[in-house]
């Protein structure tokens, strides 16, 4: 028996440490690892017995082929040998007739490993098939910081430990980023206030000092409310202003004058007094920080909504203050060079580009030149998780699409393909890790054996590259060595000597970060752009979402689940027993229909229709209603949330929309 340390592979800011307990080749145990500086011991209810995911008797253990109906989940076993020279064959066929765009890689964060993410990226650009544009999370919440902030470094987690006033702005932390937790409490015992700012009263809502809830969409509003309150009241800080930020006068004479406080009462929902209230105390904390979440960036106006956030730190100066701060994303990202293992100079010059979130509008279009005959689906489960689902499913459905899916389990995607091949765990593969939402990097070796004959992302990608006669000596490299590349590259990449002999032996490994990173803005000008000359508008202003023109009654916010992790964690019986389609809806509205706790309901808008069981509950306003997590089709009655999610981008980064939705109900 050892106890060996790994980093917890799933899409969540936390990248937390674990440490994994082996016997005889199996992980028996895990836990959190008390060294490990973010998250400090601990690991959320669902890593807590990762082994059971590891070990599940529902991990795919061969490759299948298809003997059923496309969806219908009738395989028989082949060997690896054979999977792959039926992929090989079909795929040269493809390009021979229609072109290699007609083959499309479709991949998300199901491992977010440097080398197990991107390890497809390489072979599909040397084919020359079309390339995915990968932007079904947050890319507007980034873009929305840019606009002001350049490539300045996202404020420390940590840093909120010495702020007095933390605003959780539109993030469920206690259920997407709870060792973030451990840093407000440490500033709540000194006397911080936690504000949370949500369309429904969350558990982290619930949990914080004071509630903002906020109608959909309407958060740039808000933030427009507060700078005119800031401005008019004198409270903006003028020197770091005069030193460090560019545009608002302008801001001050050509927008902020239309965003009185009644008028934003108007739209938003908070009503006028409570956002005097809550400009004073921002604008007059010691410190003020901002955690922002991306729930307020899935909208048509998400970028521009995170823009206008982006402003409030800069004006009150916050970013000069021990405690001050905005935390987007983190960008430990950047502590490696990982173009060793994305190789964009592979990628053919003016080859088609295709949006992740158009997956069923580009499978369906007859009219599309060449049509997609071939998807290969790793990391990503899209029957479940991308927009417009009846789309998706309608595409998948094509008996004359080729799909191939590289997975762990059979996923609602799995069941349509013609070729199923297994996937490792992360404990049964080697990458390393880096984190969105803290700056800690850790290795992951392998720990035990790959269960069943499952291969990593990359192996497979080795294989397909040899059988359709890829030469490159890429492709010939271990993932040992791709480690020990990504660990040389932190020299070059990172600003600040990185310990590698210590990220070598797995251990968690903090970022230093250069002392004045908060204040060295890396912008055009060196300054905060609120005026950003390169963008149209130049100004940010408030623009409603798309679900201001939408009919429909209800606007449906579709957030995550604690229990799962997107569709990750599905497998696991255990954490998704009992009712998980649940419609949460405002008593004044189920009166008015006569609804009752526990009715059934149809959730339906032009897209389609989703079942759930209601919950009546005062925690969302009225006019909204609230289904968390992403299920599985076999838990649920007539599908997903994503039977009724748009496909519609938002303003910059094409970006998804997932809560600019809006549905009527009807009983049964
Ligand atoms: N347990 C669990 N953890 C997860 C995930 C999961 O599914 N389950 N998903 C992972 C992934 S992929 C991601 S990207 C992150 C996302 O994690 P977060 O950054 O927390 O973002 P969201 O989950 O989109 O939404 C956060 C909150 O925004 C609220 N919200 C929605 N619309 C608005 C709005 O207009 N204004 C305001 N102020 N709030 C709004 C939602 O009600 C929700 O409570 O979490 C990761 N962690
Ligand atoms: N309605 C609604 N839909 C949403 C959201 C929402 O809030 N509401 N959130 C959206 C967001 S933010 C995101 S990021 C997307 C994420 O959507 P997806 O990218 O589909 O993520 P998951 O559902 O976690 O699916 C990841 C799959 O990868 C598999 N996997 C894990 N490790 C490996 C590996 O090493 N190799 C291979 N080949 N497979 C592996 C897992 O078994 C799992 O089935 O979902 C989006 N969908
Ligand atoms: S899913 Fe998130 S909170 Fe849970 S163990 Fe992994 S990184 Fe930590
Ligand atoms: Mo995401």
């Amino acid at each position: 028996m050892e106890i060996r340390k790994t980093a917890c592979p799933y899409d969540c800011p936390d990248c937390c440490g674990v440490l994994v307990t082996v016997e005889n080749g199996r992980a028996v145990k895990v836990a959190g690892d008390p060294e490990h500086p973010f998250t400090r011991g601990t690991l959320c209810p669902k890593m807590a017995h990762y082994e059971r995911t590891v070990h599940s008797s529902r991990r795919l253990t061969t490759p299948l082929k298809r003997v059923g109906g496309k969806g219908e989940g009738k395989f028989v076993p082949v060997s690896w040998a054979e999977a792959i020279a039926m992929i090989a064959e079909r795929w040269q066929e493809i390009i021979k007739r229609e072109g290699a765009e007609a083959i499309l890689p479709y991949s998300y964060a199901g491992t977010m490993g440097t080398i197990q993410y991107s390890a497809g990226h390489a072979l599909f650009f040397a084919l020359g098939a079309s390339s995915l544009d990968r932007t079904i999370c947050a890319p507007a919440k980034g873009a929305g910081y840019r606009a002001l902030m350049g490539k300045t470094m996202p404020t420390a987690p940590q840093e909120a430990q010495h702020s007095d006033f933390i605003m959780l702005w539109s993030i469920s932390m206690l259920a997407t980023d709870i060792h973030f937790k451990h840093d407000v409490d440490i500033a709540r015992k000194k006397g911080a206030r936690i504000i949370c700012i949500d369309t429904y009263a969350t558990k982290t809502a619930q949990w914080a000092d004071e509630f903002i809830c906020v109608r959909p969409g309407t958060d740039g509003a808000l933030a427009l409310g507060m700078l005119h309150i800031i401005a008019r009241d004198g409270l903006a800080d003028e020197a770091f202003i005069d030193r460090y930020v560019q545009g608002w006068q302008e801001l001050k004479q050509e927008i902020l004058p239309r965003y009185a406080p009644t008028r934003v009462a108007e739209i938003t929902g908070v009503e006028a007094g409570k956002l005097e209230g809550l400009a004073h105390a921002f604008a007059n904390a010691r410190a003020p920080f901002i955690r922002l979440g991306s729930g307020q960036s899935r909208y048509g106006n998400g970028a521009m909504t995170s823009r206008l956030i982006t402003c409030l730190p800069a004006v009150v100066g916050a970013y000069k203050k021990k405690g001050g701060g905005l935390l987007t994303s983190a960008s430990g990202s950047h502590a490696f060079d990982k173009d060793i293992i994305r190789r964009p100079d592979m990628e053919k010059k003016g080859v088609r580009h295709i949006n992740m979130i158009k997956l069923g509008e580009v499978l369906t279009d007859k009219s599309l030149q060449p049509r997609v005959k071939a998807l290969y689906v790793y990391s990503s489960n899209p029957a479940c998780t991308a927009p417009d689902q009846n789309k998706v499913l309608e595409g998948l459905a094509r008996e004359d699409l080729f799909t191939v899916v590289h997975e762990r389990f059979l996923t609602d995607t799995a069941r349509y393909a013609d070729i199923v091949l297994p996937a490792t765990t992360s404990l049964e593969h080697e990458d390393i890790y880096y984190s969105y939402g803290q700056y800690v990097i850790q290795r992951g070796p392998k720990l035990i054996p790959p269960v069943g004959e499952s291969k990593s992302n990359w192996q497979v990608m080795q294989l397909l590259a040899e059988a359709m006669g890829l030469k490159e000596d890429f492709f010939r490299q271990s993932e040992e060595e791709l480690v020990e590349r990504l660990i040389a590259s932190t020299e070059t990449a990172w600003p600040l000597p990185v310990d590698k002999e210590r990220l070598a032996t797995a251990e968690p490994v903090a970022l230093d970060l250069p002392e004045s990173y908060k204040l060295d803005f890396k912008t055009p000008s060196g300054k905060i752009e609120i005026l950003n000359p390169k963008l149209s508008p130049a100004l940010p202003d408030f623009f409603p979402p798309h679900l201001s023109e939408d009919e429909g009654e209800f606007i449906l916010i579709n957030s995550p689940d604690p229990r799962i992790l997107d569709s990750s964690f599905n497998e696991r019986e255990e954490l998704v027993r009992g009712n998980v389609m649940t419609l949460l809806l405002n008593p004044a509205d189920a009166s008015r229909h006569g609804f009752r706790e526990g009715d059934r309901v149809t959730a339906k808008n032009r897209l389609g229709e989703a079942g759930f069981t209601l919950k009546i509950s005062p925690s969302v306003q009225e006019g909204t209603v609230v289904s968390e997590g992403v299920w599985w089709q076999e838990y649920t009655q007539k599908g997903n949330t994503n039977r009724l999610t748009s496909a519609r981008t938002t303003d910059v980064g094409e970006g998804s929309t997932f809560y600019d939705v809006r549905v009527d109900l009807i009983s049964g």
